[in-house]
């Protein structure tokens, strides 16, 4: 079990001017941020990111999408904090996603789903060195 995991607030959510709002959700459950950048993804770097989905039907879309406007990334602390972020933001396709999760108050989509959550301590870790050197963590 790890205590940290890696976010991004996704392109919807930022140009809807959520960014404030759920970050106040993710700090009020009780995570730290050890990192955070405002940036804009390039179709090449959000290709990299995703590369696990590439040969997925909706690869195209969401490299389209992920690059579209600007993201929050950021490093969250927490005990259990993979799983537990995965709990507070919900179900991927925000139509089934549980009551006051994050996706359920703030996502239109499946594909425009307002936040991203690492699915593991693996990943999270990789996606943490995605974005942050050691330097950007505190
Ligand atoms: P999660 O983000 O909940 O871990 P994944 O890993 O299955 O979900 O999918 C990664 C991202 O790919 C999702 N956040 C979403 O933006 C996009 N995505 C997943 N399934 C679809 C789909 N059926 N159509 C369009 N985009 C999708």
């Amino acid at each position: 079990m790890s205590n940290q995991t890696f976010t991004m607030i996704k392109p919807d959510a930022t140009q809807k001017g959520y960014t404030g709002a759920i970050l106040d959700q993710i700090i009020k459950a009780g995570f730290s941020i050890k990192a955070m950048k405002w940036t804009r993804l390039t179709k090449e770097q959000a290709g990299l990111f995703y590369d696990i989905h590439r040969e997925r039907p909706f690869f195209g879309e969401l490299v389209d999408f992920m690059s579209s406007g600007p993201i929050a990334a950021a490093v969250l602390e927490k005990e259990n904090a993979v799983a537990d972020f995965r709990t507070l933001i919900g179900a991927t396709n925000p139509a089934q996603a549980a009551e006051g999760t994050i996706r359920k108050l703030f996502a239109a989509s499946v594909g425009e789903n307002a936040v991203h959550g690492s699915d593991s301590d693996e990943n999270a870790a990789i996606e943490a060195d995605f974005f942050f050197s050691k330097l950007e963590r505190f």
